[in-house]
């Protein structure tokens, strides 16, 4: 159901963009499937003359449950969407992207998407790509490029909301606590936007509240044993140390954290309030059981979306700059009826 949902505001937003190949402040020239077609969406029943569309996606890692299911959706929708898909996995390898990105131009593919390992570094690879005059999709992270032309759009979630959301429920949740209320964070992967503006989020919504203090925060790379880990070196320092609050940039670190609490023979979600980002089917066990308290939804299917995105590409329409999909923030008390829905 949702992803009808989904699919309706991309619908909405793609009849909102107009007919132009306009990508930006400069137009890129752009190789199109079929130019007899332009205008037109190609699909696989339409005329023959649509040849294949060649996608190249350069996927940053599989480091979490939040990637397999976005490679998952990926891979289903390029399937269904009769879009051939050449899929490299860089395993957290900013260079071994730009490998798969110089695969991709000397193949002549359509189009490549790529989720970036991190946000900086990208100018250089994106020049070589416009050289050679494919469009490029940024997935799920985003970049930092002075130049936006570089380009088309950017599909991904909007990570800073989400840290206002984690914020938000905890300062709810704490409002009969008094005194200072300690905060461990798991941040994950250094660089990424995902770990940055979850960060940022989050602290904006405590920098004027005294009584809230980060006193705990290095990054566990998004993995759940990163998480276990780093937790464990939290809990080494004093009792009087101990957390409040763990605020955790994504599930799998949040429930590898929870192992870490109960070894020091604590009670996760009770002794520990635990919130964390992403709506695993995992997190919402671990919600039912109450180890975690609140998951902030960060949706990874999104391959449909990028597919409806490669297809008005290639028939030469205008993308709105970001898609945005939209997100919701789930506690204990909905995880027990939300549970069966959750896809990943
Ligand atoms: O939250 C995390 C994953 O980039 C949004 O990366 C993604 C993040 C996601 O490893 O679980």
């Amino acid at each position: 159901m949702k992803m009808g949902k989904w699919c309706l505001v991309l619908l909405l937003l793609l009849l909102s963009g107009c007919s132009s190949a306009n990508t930006g402040q400069r137009q890129i020239p752009l190789r199109t499937a079929a130019p007899a077609l332009s205008g037109q969406l190609l699909d696989e029943d339409g005329p023959a003359a649509a040849k294949r569309i060649v996608l190249g996606f350069s996927q940053l890692g599989s480091e979490s449950t939040w990637r397999e299911a976005n490679t998952a959706s990926i891979q289903e929708a390029s399937a269904e969407a009769g879009i051939t898909l050449i899929l490299r996995n860089a395993e957290q390898d900013q260079q071994k992207q730009f490998d798969a990105i110089r695969s991709f131009i000397d193949s002549e593919v359509d189009i490549i998407a790529i989720a970036p390992v991190v946000q900086t570094g990208w100018e250089a690879i994106l020049e070589e790509i416009k050289l050679a005059g494919i469009p490029v999709i940024i997935l799920d992270r985003s970049v930092n490029v002075q130049d936006s032309s570089l380009y088309v759009t950017f599909i991904g979630s909007d990570f800073y909301e989400e840290g206002v959301k984690a914020a938000k429920y905890m300062i709810d949740k704490m409002r009969h606590d008094s005194g200072v209320i300690t905060i461990a964070e798991l941040q994950g992967t250094e660089g990424s936007t995902p770990s940055i503006d979850r960060g940022r989020g989050f602290r904006k919504m405590i920098e004027d509240k005294q009584n809230f203090r980060i006193t705990q925060s290095k990054p566990a790379g998004f993995t759940k044993s990163g998480g276990r880990e780093v937790m464990r070196e939290f809990l080494q320092q004093p009792e009087e140390e101990w957390p409040q609050v763990l605020y955790a940039h994504n599930d799998d670190m949040a429930i590898g954290a929870v192992e870490a609490i109960e070894e020091a023979g604590l009670k996760a979600g009770s002794d520990i309030i635990i919130i964390s980002v992403d709506g695993t089917r995992r997190a919402f066990e671990q919600m039912i059981e109450g180890n975690i308290n609140a998951v902030v939804e960060c949706n990874p299917l999104l391959g449909p979306l990028l597919m409806q995105a490669a297809k008005e590409i290639m028939s030469g329409r205008t993308l709105p700059k970001r898609i945005v999909p939209p997100e919701d923030i789930f506690t204990q008390e909905l995880a027990g009826m939300e549970v069966e829905n959750r896809k990943y």
